[in-house]
C-alpha cells in the first residue's frame, strides 16, 4: 500500500459520478481580458472555448470556467459582466463530455450556471455569500469549498495563523457542516486549502508538505499550486514560466491524497501523473 490511501471515494458532479481512485485534472479557463489579450467580447469568448477544447484533447478531466480574476489585488467584476463572460463558454462547451467547474463567489451566477449545466461551483470564498449555499443545495452540481483569509484585495498583506493546517482544517470542517446543514449530501462536497489566499510562502508550503492532514478529513481535496506566486518564489521565475515548478507542486499534492489537481499546464501535469500513476498504481502488472 502507499502511504497515502485513496478510498474509493465517489463524487457527484452534476449528472457525472467522479470515482476518485486516481487524482483528476482540472483545467483552468479564464474568461478575463488579461488572460486572452485581444480587442472583444466574441473573439475573446472564442478564445476561451478554442482554449477549453485544447485542455480537454490535453487529457483534461474537467474544466474550471472563471469570469472574474481573483488573483491578489484583483479588482471586483460585475454579476453582468462576469455572467456575460462564463454562461456563453459554459454553454458552448455543455457537450464537450467533461465536467464543467464554474469559479464563482456570486451567488446568482452559481444559480444560473447550475440551471444551464455546471456540475461543480468552486467558491474562492467558502460559500460565505448570503444566499451562495442556497444557490447550490438543490440538484447534484459538486461545491469546491475553498480557504481563504482576507479578501483577495488585501489578503496577502500579513497572513498570520497559529497552526496553518489546522486553522484551515477547522474552516473547511465549518464550511462542510454548513452546507450538509441546508441539504447538501456529502458526496457533492471537495475541500480546498486555498494554496496562496492569505498565505506566505511558509504557510503554503506547510499546507502542501502536510496536505495529508486535510486528505484525512474523508471529503475530495482539490490543489491549485498551478502559476502561482509560490511557485515564482522557489524558482524566480516568471508567471509564464512556472510550468515545471507547477507539475512538481501538483504532483507532490497528488501523492499527499489530492483528489483533483487545478492546473494550467494539463498536457505537462498528464505526463507528470502518468509516470508516477505506473509507478505507484500498476506494481504488480509485470
Ligand atoms: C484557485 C481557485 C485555487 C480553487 C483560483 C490562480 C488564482 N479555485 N481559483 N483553488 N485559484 N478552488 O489560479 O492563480 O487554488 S484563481
Amino acid at each position: 500500500m502507499p502511504s497515502f490511501h485513496f478510498r474509493q471515494m465517489i463524487l457527484q458532479c452534476g449528472t457525472y459520478r467522479l470515482i476518485l481512485d486516481r487524482p483528476l485534472i482540472m483545467g483552468v479557463v479564464n474568461v478575463t481580458p488579461d488572460s486572452f489579450s485581444d480587442g472583444g467580447h466574441y473573439l475573446r469568448l472564442d478564445a476561451a472555448v478554442d482554449h477549453a477544447r485544447r485542455l480537454i484533447d490535453e487529457g483534461a478531466d474537467l474544466l474550471d470556467i472563471g469570469g472574474e480574476s481573483t488573483r491578489p489585488g484583483a479588482a471586483t467584476v460585475s454579476l453582468d459582466e462576469e455572467r456575460r463572460r462564463v454562461l456563453p463558454v459554459l454553454q458552448a462547451l455543455a457537450s464537450a463530455g467533461v465536467p464543467l467547474s464554474v469559479d464563482t463567489q456570486k451567488p446568482e451566477l452559481m444559480h444560473e450556471a447550475v440551471a444551464a449545466g455546471a456540475a461543480m461551483i468552486n467558491d474562492v470564498n467558502g460559500f460565505e455569500a448570503a444566499d451562495a449555499l442556497a444557490a447550490v443545495s438543490a440538484g447534484n452540481s459538486a461545491i469546491c469549498i475553498m480557504h481563504k483569509q482576507g479578501s483577495p484585495q488585501t489578503m496577502q498583506q500579513a497572513p498570520r495563523y497559529g497552526d496553518v493546517v489546522s486553522e484551515v482544517n477547522g474552516y473547511l470542517q465549518t464550511r462542510i457542516a454548513a452546507a450538509e446543514a441546508v441539504g447538501i449530501a456529502r458526496q457533492r462536497i471537495v475541500i480546498d486549502p486555498g494554496f496562496g489566499f492569505g498565505k506566505t510562502l511558509e504557510h503554503n508550503l506547510g499546507l502542501l508538505r502536510d496536505l495529508g492532514r486535510v486528505v484525512a478529513g474523508g471529503v475530495p481535496v482539490l490543489a491549485g499550486l498551478s502559476r502561482k506566486s509560490m511557485i515564482g518564489a522557489l524558482t524566480g521565475r516568471e508567471v509564464g514560466d512556472r510550468v515545471f515548478g507547477s507539475v512538481a507542486a501538483a504532483l507532490i499534492a497528488a501523492q499527499r491524497g489530492a483528489a483533483i489537481l487545478r492546473v494550467h499546464d494539463v498536457a505537462a501535469t498528464r505526463d507528470a501523473l502518468a509516470v508516477w500513476k505506473a509507478v505507484e498504481f500498476n506494481k504488480n502488472k509485470d
